[in-house]
């Protein structure tokens, strides 16, 4: 026990379910003044914009509505790459007038041999990646992140730079041939082009452009890290919108841990996602939090101070005071389709909790008439369930990552959700 009565960092994470306590999860579908929602109209006038305010003030902390002029240049256009199977294009978007402040968006589209350029848009699968775009795929053409780097082990990153030894280094999270031979598009920026993952990080990134005179870093209430991505994937998507090869009625936001918090996050406020891809986010993401397993918030702020807003810590070992909990994240999508996923091994991100925020979240999808997990109880491993509902979920056998296997859930369930309306 610490000096002001909380549960000491170094303290073990609990990893044995028996020792799970007993919770009560805020329920979804009563208001905040005790009223109950019946009604899609209250839930989308009433309890949706009150459950989306908590996420932002307590949680991640508020996107700010002020607009920032953003311009797009396509830097590339290879109608011929990889062997002809794909057209990618490179898009810059700027920031700043003085075009100090960019992302890079970099788009495989899938060629069909035979067929003319001018094919329908297609849908397009769009996720932040972790250390550069060229990470994704080894073609030599995809343009390297001149940003700041974590130190992650990977060949190609010399002080916290990217060379030419790291292109590819990634490509076993980026089926990328796999996804164009389905007929999917897929569209990534890199994360730190957003805002550098590192605890001193509000003075570089995209969080400068939005302070106040004389403010340098955001008040309790105002985005974190996870925020500044998450804003990073609409603005792509702001870009999608224009493209006139997507079909932007049909992307998928998807991440994967860190990343998959913000494609959750991204998905709840911008209802411009069609579906929602959560994979092995834990806690912060999709885990229900008052279960106490795995990761815990107080190790996610000490570990991490950037990511979540000022507020969150205020939650430090006090779950059960967070009012709301990660299955009404999950709630913020319906009716759209959202996709949860765990891995075995990882257990750290609390596969079981992943599992029953997509559950619980069933009460809201209801009120659409639309069905879902129909159990709380989870599947065994590679027991892929609720596949042809509104939200799927599979638990892969192994440790914290994202693989063909989880692509190929994932495409599956955009084939369902998506084939009818192509
Ligand atoms: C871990 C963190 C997790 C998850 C993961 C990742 O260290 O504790 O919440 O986000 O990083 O992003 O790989």
């Amino acid at each position: 026990i610490g000096a002001h009565g909380t549960k000491s960092l170094a303290q073990e994470a609990n990893y044995d379910e028996s020792k799970v306590p007993a919770y009560t999860l805020p329920e979804v579908l009563v208001t905040q003044d005790g009223r109950r929602v019946n009604s899609v109209t209250d839930w989308e006038t009433k309890r949706r914009p009150e459950i989306l305010a908590l996420f932002s003030e307590q949680v991640y902390g508020k996107t700010p509505t002020q607009k920032i002029p953003i311009r797009f240049e396509v830097t590339d256009l290879d109608r011929n790459a990889l062997g002809g199977k794909a057209t990618r294009k490179q898009v810059r978007g700027y920031f700043s007038v003085d075009k100090a402040k960019y992302m890079d968006i970099l788009i495989y589209l899938p060629n069909r041999v035979g067929e003319p350029i001018s094919r329908e848009p297609v849908p397009v699968f769009l996720g932040l990646n972790f250390a550069g775009n060229q990470t994704v795929h080894a073609d030599p053409d995809i343009a390297i992140t001149q940003n700041w780097v974590p130190a992650w082990k990977d060949p190609g990153i010399v002080k916290n730079h990217s060379t030419e030894e790291s292109r590819g280094t990634r490509a076993r999270r980026w089926p990328v041939e796999q996804i164009l031979a389905r007929g999917y598009g897929l569209a990534t920026v890199y994360y730190g082009d957003l805002q550098p993952d590192r605890a001193d990080s509000f003075n570089a990134g995209i969080h400068p452009l939005f302070f106040q005179k004389d403010q340098a870093r955001p008040a309790d209430d105002e985005w974190g890290a996870i925020g500044m991505w998450a804003w990073g994937l609409s603005r792509a998507m702001d870009y999608l919108e224009t493209d006139q090869e997507v079909n932007s009625k049909l992307v998928a936001v998807i991440g994967h841990s860190r990343l998959g918090k913000a494609a959750l996050w991204a998905g709840a406020q911008d209802e411009r996602f069609a579906l929602i891809i959560s994979n092995d986010s834990g806690e912060g993401g999709a885990a229900i939090t008052r279960r106490g397993y795995g990761e815990q918030i107080e190790r996610i702020n000490t570990n991490f101070p950037h990511w979540f807003s000022g507020n969150y810590k205020k939650y430090n070992s006090r779950e059960n005071d967070l009012p709301v909990d990660y299955h009404e994240l999950i709630a913020l999508m319906a009716p759209r389709p959202v996709y949860v996923a765990s891995a075995s091994d990882d257990q750290w991100a609390d596969p079981k909790g992943e599992y029953l925020s997509a559950y619980h979240a069933r009460t809201v999808y209801a009120l659409y008439g639309k069905n879902t997990l129909s159990t709380d109880t989870p599947p065994a491993v590679e027991v892929p369930v609720g596949q042809k509902t509104w939200t799927g979920y599979h638990m892969r056998n192994g440790k914290h990552d994202i693989l063909l296997y989880d692509w190929t859930h994932f495409m599956n369930f955009a084939d369902f959700h998506f084939g009818k309306k192509q």
